[in-house]
């Protein structure tokens, strides 16, 4: 990805952008009355393809990635020290005190709505509510970084910023992506680096900023599923995703609900 040509999208791909990002967004507030004790991430899954379906739409994780591996279920729940790309399972039942990140990707019209929320489940340790609030807040400083001119490196460093100054740790092994017609393209977006570094923002660039920020070590290790992401010390980490699109001004989210 890093040395592909980031495509610029029109003005009429960008409204499909954001009707694609609006179901997404809606998807999710549907989906957040259903995060309580005794509720599967299987069951949360399985509503969301539904709605999904009824509303048109494609889930686009169902079935995403390698032929021999394909990614099993319609979205991803990450639950407490899961990094990310957790997979909805009947056994896996919610407890108060757990976070968990819903991620999903409808396609609508050809293109991806891709966003993520970290939710609560029953009352949060004050360690899980501290993360979870500098994680949203990790994500609005990165998006305040975009504006043409400005640099890739300069939406990481806002995020690495904010995310260590408050003791946490981000995670270097996912990043943000190209999104349009093509679920993950050039260019990617580092959740941490340097200011001023990297490829120039221009109108026309969407792309997705999703920090994953952790409680310890930004490491993570991959679970034998070949999918699930934990961190490697077993504590806790969250993530917000939006989509967003450089503008002539600035920069748009096109993944809220209207
Ligand atoms: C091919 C997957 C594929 N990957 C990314 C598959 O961008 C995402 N969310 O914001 C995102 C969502 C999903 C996803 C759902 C499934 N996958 C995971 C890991 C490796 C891989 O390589
Ligand atoms: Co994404």
């Amino acid at each position: 990805m890093g040395s592909e040509r980031i495509t610029l999208l029109s003005s009429r791909e960008i409204d499909k952008m954001r009707r694609a990002g609006s179901l997404a967004a809606k998807l999710l507030d549907h989906l957040e009355p259903m995060v309580k004790p005794g509720v599967s991430t299987l069951e949360i899954n399985d509503e969301a393809e539904k709605w999904t379906q009824a509303h048109g739409a494609v889930s686009a994780p169902l079935g995403y990635g390698p032929k021999n591996n394909p990614f099993p279920k319609s979205l991803c729940t990450s639950v407490n020290e899961v990094v990310c790309h957790g997979i909805p399972n009947a056994k896996q039942i919610l407890q108060s005190g757990d976070i968990i990140n819903i991620d999903v990707t409808p396609i609508l019209d050809g293109y991806h709505g891709d966003t993520s929320r970290t939710f609560f489940v029953g009352t949060p340790s004050p360690t899980a509510k501290k993360l979870v609030e500098v994680t949203k807040e990790c994500l609005h400083r990165g998006i305040a970084a975009v504006k043409p001119g400005n640099r890739i490196g300069d939406i990481g460093a806002a995020i690495q910023e904010y995310a260590e100054a408050n003791g946490f740790s981000v995670v270097r092994d996912f990043v943000g992506h190209g999104v349009s017609h093509i679920f993950h393209t050039a260019p990617q977006i580092p959740h941490y680096g340097r200011a001023g570094k990297g490829k120039k923002l221009k109108p026309g660039m969407v792309f997705t900023i999703e920090p994953m920020i952790n409680e310890g070590t930004w490491e993570a290790v991959i679970l034998e599923d070949g999918w699930t992401a934990i961190t490697k010390d077993g504590k806790l980490s969250a993530q917000f995703e939006h989509t967003i699109a450089v503008t002539k001004d600035g920069v748009q989210i096109l993944t809220l609900p209207d």
